[in-house]
């Protein structure tokens, strides 16, 4: 029987499915103050003063000398792509341990995405699989911070410099995490956020591009505003900006962002008091000296009583609508059967077939927790 709600009056309503997750929002008065200005300007967007006041706060939040809003975070890799002129045809490593945008951003940028398995704890690319796979055709390295677990950025970095290669981390998960307190937008060339509303800090849709060399930034500024620069179209840009009204939702979540991360942790805590010590049941490790940001909770159901379909299916009926985060691995998109893949991805495979992620979102009560953990047990 699905999880009722008692609303004000005591009745008993219909019951809502457990989403995956579930947008936060900022208290409505305060949203409400802050696009007040925006009646008396009628400034809505290009890069109006909401959108250069998020910059700045995020620059600062970001520990990060360089942020540029964009309109998702699909856009925002694509340009990135871009900006870097890379040569027609050259190679991408990557993981296919990731959304549909991390791969169609590489392909749709005229480059070729070549696969790298994943490591088999923390279920980002594995660094010791990646020098094989360079070519004299291979220009960048794009990991994934998948889940918001950090990519072991160190050895990532030297195996990008002794091949001279670019990194660029897709961080679509990974906002607020930090590792001895540097932030996650400070490692490799340069690091992308998703900031849709399904994420820890949302813009509704948005996205952004960190990085610490100055010249990128106008780079990135004309390739999402039709390729102006100082009023003249000096390339064939797109438009990918941000409005206003999506800067000022962002100016309110990041004053809630601290208590959102916190409200998560405690939802996360719950699932592994409850999860953590069963047979089969694998939860995602923590990493010393990274503060997580729970932007999900994946369970790997590895040699458990119940297979990862079964557990799917059986929370569907409860009206727990739980997700198969990563599944199935882009490779294997009908859209890239035909890209050769040069390396096993067999930890790919492997744990894409057994991951389902748990609702997780702050407002998550923990009657609902021990519901849905009582459910799969
Ligand atoms: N790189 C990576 C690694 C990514 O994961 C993503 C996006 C990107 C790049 C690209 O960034 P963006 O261009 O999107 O900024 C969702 C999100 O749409 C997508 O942003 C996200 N990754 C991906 C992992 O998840 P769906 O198709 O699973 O979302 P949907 O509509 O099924 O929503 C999931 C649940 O969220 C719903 O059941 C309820 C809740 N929800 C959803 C929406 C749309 C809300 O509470 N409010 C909402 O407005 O893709």
């Amino acid at each position: 029987m699905p999880i009722g709600v008692l609303s004000k009056e005591g009745r008993k309503q219909v019951n809502s499915p457990i989403q995956v997750t579930r947008s936060s929002m900022p208290p409505f008065e305060e949203y409400i103050e802050e696009i007040r200005p925006l009646w008396e300007s009628r400034w809505l967007t290009n890069m109006g003063s909401k959108h250069q006041e998020l910059e700045k706060a995020l620059e600062q939040y970001l520990q990060i000398p360089h942020v540029s809003l964009f309109a998702n975070g699909h856009l925002a890799l694509e340009a990135v792509l871009a900006a870097f002129r890379f040569p027609e045809g050259s190679e991408v490593i990557t993981t296919p341990f990731t959304f549909a945008s991390t791969t169609h951003a590489i392909v749709r940028s005229g480059l070729t995405p070549v696969f790298c398995d994943i490591d088999p704890v923390t279920w980002t690319m594995d660094p010791e699989k990646i020098s094989e796979l360079v070519t004299e055709r291979t220009a960048a390295i794009l990991p994934v911070h998948v889940y918001g677990t950090l990519c072991d950025v160190d050895a990532i970095q030297r195996t990008a410099d002794q091949y001279g290669l670019k990194v660029i981390y897709d961080a679509a998960h990974a906002f607020g995490v930090t590792r001895d307190g540097v932030s996650a937008a400070t490692f490799g060339d340069v690091s992308v956020f998703s900031f849709h509303a399904t994420k820890v800090f949302h813009t509704v849709e948005g996205g952004a591009v960190c990085f610490q060399d100055s010249a990128l930034r106008q780079r990135l500024e004309s390739l999402k505003n039709f390729g102006f620069h100082n009023a003249e179209a000096v390339e064939a840009g797109g438009n990918a900006k941000l409005s206003e009204f999506h800067a000022a939702m962002g100016m309110c979540n990041l004053r809630h962002l601290e208590e959102e991360i916190a409200r998560r942790g405690m939802v996360s805590k719950r699932y592994r008091e409850l999860l953590g010590n069963v047979k089969g049941i694998r939860l995602r490790v923590g990493q010393r000296g990274v503060r997580p940001n729970y932007a999900y909770f994946p369970v790997v159901f590895d040699g458990y009583s119940y297979t990862r379909e079964e557990v799917f299916e059986r929370l569907k009926a409860q009206s727990i609508n739980a997700r198969k985060y990563f599944y199935p691995l882009t490779s294997s998109f009908p859209c890239y059967r035909d890209l050769s893949v040069a390396k096993s991805l067999e930890t790919a495979v492997h744990i894409a077939e057994q991951v389902l992620c748990l609702p997780l979102y702050a407002g998550l009560a923990l009657t609902e927790v021990e519901k849905i953990c009582e459910t799969i047990l």
